[in-house]
């Protein structure tokens, strides 16, 4: 990697602290990723991207701003891109995934709670990484507890604005959201400068359509009976479009998937026969968190579906181009919003209705409910998840676990069981 002290210099990051990040971050990838059997080609752009995690991104954020543009770091899929895009501004996705920054979070959050908010805190309070310190403003939301209480604290060390998410999907929280997207749309013309117009609105939310329509192209590449790319590599390429250039990803995971379906064509499967296929559900993996697909595909099963926001409620459902006018936008993007299932909501029987669709569609043989630990409302949705799954004849366990490998032999034992049973 080329030398960026310099620029992590300017961002005011502790260097001392992150080259001990840096250093550790090339091992764990080389050995959950690297040693993986007949890659597609087309992976080596996200090796490349992985690589360059720290650096070339972080070089291209900064010369934006320096021409003027703002950065917008956001933890949860409800926030907008579109809104962001439209006013000239570039949104990059902010939640931890990594044990590293945990121990920072707790100098400031109670131990217990979900490792996705400590590390995301932690991240910011220790200057080690180079996204947040790129990022003019913060986007929270009133999702669960921890998130909402989190900002507050936040907001002691970055400009914060928080967008009040309905937890319910009655018409009139609709309208609620609708409006919350209106005034975080002023906030963002007040950033960065510039208005949102109806034009330049329209052909933003083209473009994340796009995104979204690119990562359906690769996912459903996964149903095919011969798997021409692993659980891990999916996820991966996931995680990297909250923060890669739009354009650029789009054109890299078609030609990704160009490959994917070539394999299809000519039997290429990176499982062997038989390997049972695995929906993962729950709580988000945030990058660098690869743990459970790792132990997963390293105890004979393979993952070819994620029901989470690093996952199908990331793309699935596309916002309606058919407007206009600035009202009715809004309108739309709300009601595309609003339609993703997260456990925060209640009732939230969309999400098991998802699972059931999704394990038909990708031709699973089981279902794996993975959940950080602390997270009250994705722990609570697991009785109810069951419940509809057994009723359908669905194996399923729960796995409750955090970003350490601590629990990583005990893990491997209780899927090689599940993996035996179905
Ligand atoms: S839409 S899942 S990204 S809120 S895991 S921090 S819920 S205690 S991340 Fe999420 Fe938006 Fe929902 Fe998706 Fe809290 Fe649970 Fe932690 Fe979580």
């Amino acid at each position: 990697m080329a030398d960026y002290r310099e620029l992590w210099e300017s961002l005011d990051m502790d260097l001392e602290k992150h080259d001990e990040l840096c250093q550790v971050l090339p091992e764990f990838y080389g050995d959950i990723y690297m040693t993986q059997e007949k890659r597609p080609e087309g992976m080596n752009y996200f090796n490349f991207v992985i690589s360059e995690i720290h650096g070339l991104r972080i070089k291209e954020l900064n010369e934006h701003r320096k021409n003027g543009k703002k950065v917008f770091g956001s933890f949860c899929v409800f926030v907008p891109d579109e809104v962001i895009l439209a006013a000239d501004g570039i949104g990059v996705g902010l939640c931890g995934g990594s044990e590293f920054w945990v121990p920072d979070g707790e100098k400031v959050l109670p131990r217990n709670m979900c490792p996705l908010i400590k590390a995301s805190v932690g991240a910011k309070i220790s200057g080690t990484c180079p996204y947040f310190q790129s990022a003019d403003m913060l986007v929270g939301e009133t999702t669960c507890d921890g998130k909402k209480k989190a900002w507050e604290i936040l907001e002691d060390y970055i400009p914060m604005h928080v967008m009040d998410l309905p937890q319910m999907k009655r018409e009139k929280d609709k309208e609620n959201f609708k409006d919350e997207i209106k005034i975080f749309k002023e906030k963002v013309e007040e950033v960065t400068g510039n208005k949102v117009s109806a034009e330049s609105l329209k052909e933003t939310i083209k473009l994340v359509n796009n995104k979204r329509k690119t990562l359906q192209r690769l996912y459903n590449t996964r149903k095919a009976e011969n798997l021409p790319i692993s659980g891990k590599d999916a996820l991966l390429i996931t995680q990297v479009a909250f923060y890669d250039d739009t354009n650029r990803f789009i054109d890299k995971v078609n030609e990704l998937c160009d490959e994917l379906e070539n394999r299809i064509e000519e039997k290429v499967s990176v499982f062997k026969e038989g390997t049972p296929r695995i929906l993962l559900t729950g709580t988000p993996m945030a990058i660098p968190n690869w743990k459970m697909h790792h132990l997963i595909e390293t105890s004979g099963g393979a993952v070819v579906c994620e029901e989470a926001c690093t996952g199908t409620k990331y793309f699935e459902r596309l916002v309606d181009e058919d407007n206009e006018d600035l009202d009715s936008q809004l309108r739309a993007l709300s009601e595309r919003y609003m339609g993703i299932n997260c456990a925060c909501f209640s009732p939230n029987d969309g999400r098991i209705d998802d699972i059931i669709r999704l394990y038909k569609e990708y031709n699973a043989d089981g279902v794996i409910y993975n959940s950080l630990p602390f997270c009250h409302t994705y722990a609570i949705e697991y009785k109810k998840v069951k419940d509809a799954l057994e009723k359908e004849g669905i194996p399923v366990i729960m796995i409750e676990t955090d970003y350490s490998l601590q629990d990583a032999g005990q893990i491997n034992t209780r899927l090689e069981a599940f993996f035996e049973m179905i």
